[in-house]
């Protein structure tokens, strides 16, 4: 088996987006597309030159089959993510909108990657050893009982390791109750190195009203256990809040048309983990993770817009060049 860097698990899914802004209601045909935030963040750090690898769980459909070869084609180890012959591939379908939040429907109940259980964990151990990162998120123990137990194991599993963690937050209130969420994440966050939110998971999830702005959520989700915060902050870029430094806050990169910004998140996690990979420090993880939010809102679907070295480079350079050619 190749080495690895990181490794996920979670459901991955098909998407169907709208190929024209508007309304579900309007839509009328839809392109495909693989998703899944931990599928995601595993392609976007193969796109940066890491090894990942994803744990997870398919039908034996025509969906199933698409997602693996497009994570395959990315690189990503996928060594251990079994075919179910009994249960659907996961679906959604979701508008786009040049205006407010896009609508997003789930058919994934009963789903292929919602069995994912403690024994699809277990299977892969050889996974799980130091100098290694387990990225989750909190979408996982939204789906069934079987993931929550299967995403505990994990983190025990990486615990056992020494393995740093990463959480993304990532509530999804159509999968839960902001009850349930509130208490399954506090429970998540104290077991993270590092958690990743936006101002409203964060307020959601200390409980702290985020009226006051991001530092007063984000020293409540500090203090419940985790090493570092960071709060994605859309245009206003993203801050780092830790227990011994001063905070750091870094802009975002301006995007001059927003095509999708469904993915952003996870290629900003993709971009942070990283960086920290490389060594750089805490401002060059928030650089490099502002960048390739950047760059997966400016293409369509969740994947497709995750950034390449080569992109970066790029973009960094692009301050004195308008083409490359
Ligand atoms: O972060 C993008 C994800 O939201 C998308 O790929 C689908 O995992 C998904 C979810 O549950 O919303």
């Amino acid at each position: 088996m190749p080495d690895v860097d990181v490794v996920s698990l979670g459901e991955c899914l098909v998407a169907l987006v709208a190929d024209e802004v508007g309304s579900l209601a309007e839509a009328r045909s839809f392109i495909r597309h693989a998703a899944g935030a931990e599928a995601n963040v595993c392609v976007g750090l193969a796109r940066l030159g890491h090894r990942s690898a994803f744990i997870g769980r398919v039908g034996d459909d025509g969906f199933g089959r698409a997602i693996v070869a497009a994570m395959r084609a990315e690189g990503v180890d996928l060594t251990h993510v079994a075919v179910d012959p009994e249960r659907p591939t996961g679906l959604l379908i979701r508008e786009r909108r040049a205006l407010g939040p896009a609508e997003v429907v789930y058919y994934r109940q009963g789903s292929a990657g919602s069995r994912i259980g403690t024994g699809d964990v277990e299977g892969a151990h050889a996974l799980f050893a130091p100098g290694r990162w387990l990225h989750v998120t909190g979408i996982t123990p939204a789906l069934s009982d079987s993931c929550r137990e299967a995403l505990a194991r994990a983190l025990a599993m990486a615990r056992d390791q020494a393995m740093p963690i990463s959480l993304d937050l990532n509530v999804r209130r159509k999968l839960w109750s902001a009850q349930d969420a509130v208490r399954a994440l506090r429970d998540l966050v104290r077991q993270a190195t590092i958690v990743f939110a936006d101002l409203d998971e964060a307020a959601l999830v200390s409980g702290v009203d985020p009226g006051g702005g991001w530092e007063d959520p984000a020293r409540a989700l500090l203090a419940l256990g985790a090493q570092a915060v960071v709060v994605k902050l859309g245009p206003d870029g993203a801050v780092v809040l830790t227990q011994h430094r001063e905070p750091m806050h870094r802009p975002a990169v301006a995007v001059t048309t927003v095509v999708d910004p469904i993915g952003a998140g996870d290629a900003f996690a993709a971009g942070y983990l990283s960086a920290l990979l490389d060594g750089t420090g805490t401002e060059g993880a928030l650089d490099r993770a502002n960048a390739c939010g950047a760059f997966a809102i400016s293409a369509l679907g969740d994947m497709a817009g995750m950034a390449t070295r080569a992109e970066l480079e790029r973009l960094a350079a692009s301050a004195r060049r308008d083409t490359w050619r």
